[in-house]
Parts: structure tokens; C-alpha cells; sequence
């Protein structure tokens, strides 16, 4: 019987290309070259079919040793590469931790929040809740408990949004006060300050808003008195403004206060000197205050011979233009970037510090 060496032929060549595989693709061309449906050990054991027992199975036995070797050193072959190839992009995608990173554009939170949350940080620091209420009000919370009853010549003062005729847009944040002492019924002390928007018929220009925002305070307990108001109202003053600050106490008039005080500030501008800011007065009306009713603490369940409380007002919009220098109320809503960067606290001096 001839022996058909065409197995070993094949053997050899097989062996010098496998030395030469350097990649999984070239691996994947040789399987195929060699096992694939048309690939040359397949073509090879279909001569099996023109052969007799004995030769097919010295041929069968060779096909399948060429078959094993060439499998095995395939799959040794391709842990090899497919470790080779991971190690490659994983160099290729290495990332230099130390290099600068691109500048991200942050913003930061609006004028006006950063006030309030200035004044909310300062009073819970003085053991302060901090109180909303809905902006949609009824007319009884806005006015009636407040000393402002139906045809009272005050409710002109503040001119008013109707939704219907017992509910309003409320004119201040009093009412949230209100609220507050009617859940508590009698429970003291109440110390609470009220931020929130507020809403008035006025035109708009550089000095009012239909819409601005105000924080109103509010202490209730047995023996408060003007000199709780007046220090509590101090450290509000140099807290916001700087510690060289004086206030002073004018009398005025609301409904729901009495005694009622128009409050002034050293004038930061000329430090009371007087100035075209304070117009020669050394001073800067800067908010409202009071000894709270007794008509208001009794219509919310406080008997006044036993309680008294302090309450103010305070316009945010007023305070921020007065502290940043802004002369057009508008410049809060209109939302110029140039503007509110002037107020990101994350840049320096209000421009992007590229050399950070
Ligand atoms: C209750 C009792 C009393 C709140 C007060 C003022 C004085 C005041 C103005 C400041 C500027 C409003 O934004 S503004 O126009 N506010 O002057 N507000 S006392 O008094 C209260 C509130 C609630 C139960």
C-alpha cells in the first residue's frame, strides 16, 4: 500500500505558518484556510471516500492528529493574541490623569436666593424656623387678621391682585406669620422668619416690581419687648453690611404693628457723612418694623396681656440693590448672564479665572 504523505506535506506547512500568526485575524484566515468548508484538511479527508479500510484509517488517523495540532496551537494561540490585543488598546486609550482638565462653565444660585439664604443662615444661627406659605392667599389671612379689615383706608396702601373677591396674590409674606401662630395656638416661643414672593399693582421701573420677594420676621413669646426688636435688628444690619454699621428708629404707621418704625442704615456710601445716595442724611431707609398688635396676636388665639412679640419686613430686591450697587430693579429678572456673573461666587471678581 503507498502511503499517501500528502497529511505530513500539510503537517509542515502548517506548522511554519502558525509561527507566523501575529494577530487575531491572521489566525482567523489560517482556521478558515485550513478547516473551513472549503479549506485544505477538509478537501484532504474527502479523498477518504476513494480509499480502501485499511487506507482510511492510517489517513483518517493522520487527518485527525493534523486536525488536533492545528486546533490546539489555534486556541493556545489566540489567548495569546486576545491578551496581546487588550494589553495594545488598553495602551492606546491610557488616560493622563495629570493633565489639566477643560474649564466647566458652573452656574451659581441667583442674587436674590443668595440674600435670602444669607439672612435664613444668619436667623436659624439664632435658633429661627423658617416658614412658606402659598402665594395664592385669602383675603382674610393677607388683611382681615392682620388689623386691615374690609374698607380700611390702609388696604390702598398696597394696592392689591384680585383673583376673586376673597382671594388674593399676597401682598406681603404676613400672612405665612399668621398661619404659623394659628397651628401653634399658643404654643411659644414663636421665632420665625418668612421668605417668599409677593405681588403688587404697581408699574414697573427701575425701582418697583409687581412681583418681588420679602422676608418677614416674626418673635412671639411673654416679655418681648422693642429691645429684643432693636438688637435682633442690629445684628441683622451688621451681619448683612459690615460691623461699623448703626441703625436708627423712625416712627411710621402699619395696621398690624403698633408701635410701628421706619429703619435706617448708616449710609455705606459716605459711612454717614452724607451723600447723594443718602441725600445729605448720613442714613438709608432700609425696612419696616413693630411690636405686633394686640388686635393681631388676639385674632390668632395670643391673649396680648400675657404675650407681646416683635415683627419686620424687609424687601430682598432693596437689599441687594442697595448692597451690589444695582440702580434697575430689572436687572434681577431679565436673566443677562453678564449680569448674574457678577454674583457667581465660584468665579473670582465675577470673571472665569483661566489660570486656575
Ligand atoms: C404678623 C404681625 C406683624 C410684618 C411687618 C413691616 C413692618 C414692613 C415692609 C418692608 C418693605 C414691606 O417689602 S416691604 O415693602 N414691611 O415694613 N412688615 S412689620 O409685621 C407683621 C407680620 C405678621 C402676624
Amino acid at each position: 500500500m503507498e502511503t499517501n504523505n500528502e497529511p505530513k506535506i500539510l503537517m509542515e506547512e502548517i506548522e511554519s505558518k502558525l509561527n507566523s500568526i501575529n494577530s487575531l485575524e491572521e489566525l482567523n484566515n489560517i482556521r478558515s484556510e485550513y478547516l473551513g468548508k472549503k479549506g485544505k484538511i477538509t478537501l484532504l479527508s474527502s479523498k477518504m471516500k476513494d480509499m480502501n479500510i485499511e487506507e482510511k484509517k492510517e489517513f483518517g488517523k493522520n487527518i485527525n492528529k493534523l486536525k488536533n495540532v492545528l486546533e490546539n496551537n489555534l486556541e493556545k494561540l489566540r489567548i495569546v493574541l486576545e491578551e496581546k490585543e487588550i494589553l495594545q488598546k488598553q495602551e492606546e486609550e491610557r488616560i493622563d490623569v495629570t493633565l489639566p482638565s477643560t474649564k466647566i462653565q458652573r452656574g451659581s444660585s441667583h442674587p436674590i436666593n443668595q440674600i435670602i439664604e444669607e439672612i435664613e443662615n444668619l436667623f436659624i444661627s439664632m435658633g429661627y424656623d423658617v416658614e412658606e406659605g402659598p402665594e395664592v392667599e385669602s383675603d382674610l389671612y393677607n388683611f382681615e387678621m392682620l388689623n386691615l379689615p374690609k374698607g380700611h383706608p390702609a388696604r390702598d396702601m398696597q394696592d392689591t391682585f384680585y383673583i376673586n373677591e376673597e382671594t388674593v396674590l399676597r401682598s406681603q409674606t404676613s400672612p405665612v406669620q399668621v398661619r404659623t401662630m394659628l397651628k401653634n395656638k399658643e404654643k411659644t416661643p414663636i421665632r420665625i422668619i418668612c421668605p417668599g414672593k409677593v405681588y403688587r399693582r404697581d408699574d414697573d421701573d427701575a425701582t418697583h416690581s409687581h412681583e418681588f420677594h420679602q422676608i418677614e420676621g416674626l418673635v412671639v413669646d411673654e416679655n418681648i419687648s422693642m429691645s429684643h426688636l432693636k438688637g435682633t435688628l442690629e445684628v441683622m444690619a451688621k451681619s448683612l453690611f459690615g460691623d461699623n454699621k448703626e441703625i436708627r428708629f423712625r416712627p411710621s404707621y402699619f395696621p398690624f404693628t403698633e408701635p410701628s418704625f421706619e429703619v435706617d442704615l448708616t449710609c455705606f456710601k459716605c459711612n454717614g457723612v452724607g451723600c447723594n445716595m443718602c441725600k445729605g442724611t448720613g442714613f438709608i431707609e432700609v425696612l419696616g418694623a413693630g411690636m405686633v398688635h394686640p388686635n393681631v396676636l388676639r385674632g390668632c388665639g395670643y391673649d396680648p396681656k400675657k404675650y407681646t412679640g416683635f415683627a419686620f419686613g424687609v424687601g430682598v430686591e432693596r437689599i441687594a440693590m442697595l448692597k451690589y450697587e444695582v440702580s434697575d430693579i430689572r436687572d434681577f429678572y431679565t436673566n443677562d448672564v453678564r449680569f448674574l456673573e457678577q454674583f457667581n461666587v465660584t468665579k473670582k471678581g465675577g470673571v472665569t479665572d483661566e489660570s486656575k
